[in-house]
């Protein structure tokens, strides 16, 4: 598996996101943080898995997406098989699964790449032996560390290689707060497409090829988004639309929600502040799969 190893014979692996040489026996690359056991399984698999990530600002539901999107794919929905390598990449999904049968929201993602959840699976379309298997890397970041990479690029190496060798994104929108008329969804969109461009850009009028899924979450608040996703983005996310149509050259838009009703809890915060808590009373899966099939049919 000459691809990770430095040299043959050498003993030193090659990290997957930074390229970084690191020690056989390392957990976390010394570099940028991420799990070597990455690089471990796919040695095992002889070749190089494709990288999805999953972007998004803070609070924005990355993590329950990913979680469900996940746990989806290992019930074998809409056909697809996945295996999951590594008891690693079961965490995400499980952490998702256990707290939402609790009635609870995951807790926020740490901004320490070394306490990300990584998840690395083998899936495809159930569809013969000929369906091809896609080996694909999927780590949830946390949205501070995104928008501190945004604002000063290179803060977190881990962001800028991994996005640079990611074979497709999905960038998670906050539908809720857009269709309440707020510009912070599409303001912190804007940033990371424009991110994305820059990190790509080849020549000054070719669009960039890479496939990227804008997925509108907490879609259950404004279910006209489900019925016009791309209406919905062209008047609640105006300036992200005129980027993506601008520079883009592989964009779908989708809606998505995972909990069927809320109820609120009031409480107090550590200083004493009083706050409404979302209580997701029972989960319904809505457009999960759909971007994920779009991304992967792409890549
Ligand atoms: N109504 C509704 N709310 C949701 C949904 N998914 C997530 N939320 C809300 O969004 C919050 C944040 O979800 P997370 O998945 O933790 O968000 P994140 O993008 O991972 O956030 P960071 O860890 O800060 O990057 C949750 O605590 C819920 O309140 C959904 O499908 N519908
Ligand atoms: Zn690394």
């Amino acid at each position: 598996m000459g691809w990770m190893q430095a040299e043959p014979n050498d003993p030193q692996l090659r990290c997957m996101i930074c390229d970084a040489l690191n020690t056989v026996d390392v957990v976390v690359c010394s570099e940028c943080s991420a799990p070597m056991a990455l690089v471990h399984d796919s040695v095992t698999q002889g070749r190089a898995p494709q990288i999805v990530s999953v972007l998004g600002d803070s609070n924005v539901g990355k993590t329950v997406y990913l979680g469900f999107l996940l746990d989806m794919l290992s019930q074998r929905a809409n056909e697809f098989e996945a295996i999951p390598k590594g008891a690693y990449s079961v965490d995400m999904q499980q952490n998702v699964v256990a707290s939402m049968t609790q009635r609870t929201f995951p807790a926020k993602t740490a901004m320490e790449p070394d306490r990300w959840h990584w998840a690395y699976y083998q899936a495809r379309k159930a569809g013969g032996r000929r369906s091809k298997w896609y080996d694909l890397v999927m780590p949830d970041l946390a949205g501070e560390s995104l928008a501190a990479e945004i604002a000063n690029p290179a803060t977190y190496k881990v962001i800028r290689s991994l996005l640079g060798k990611s074979a497709g994104s999905m960038l998670l929108v906050d539908a809720a707060l857009a269709a309440n008329g707020a510009t912070r969804p599409d303001f912190f969109a804007l940033k990371m497409m424009s991110y994305i461009d820059s990190l790509f850009q080849t020549k000054r009028d070719a669009k960039v090829q890479t496939p990227i899924a804008i997925v509108l979450c907490k879609a259950d608040h404004c279910p006209e988004s489900f019925d016009d996703t791309r209406r919905f983005v062209q008047g609640s996310l105006n300036r992200l639309w005129n980027l993506c149509e601008s520079r883009f050259a592989t964009v779908e838009y989708f809606a998505c929600s995972s909990v069927g009703s809320l109820a609120y809890a009031t409480g107090a915060d550590d200083d004493g502040l009083e706050f409404a808590r979302p209580i997701p009373l029972h989960t319904s899966l809505q457009g999960i799969l759909e971007p994920f099939e779009w991304l992967i049919s792409r890549i």
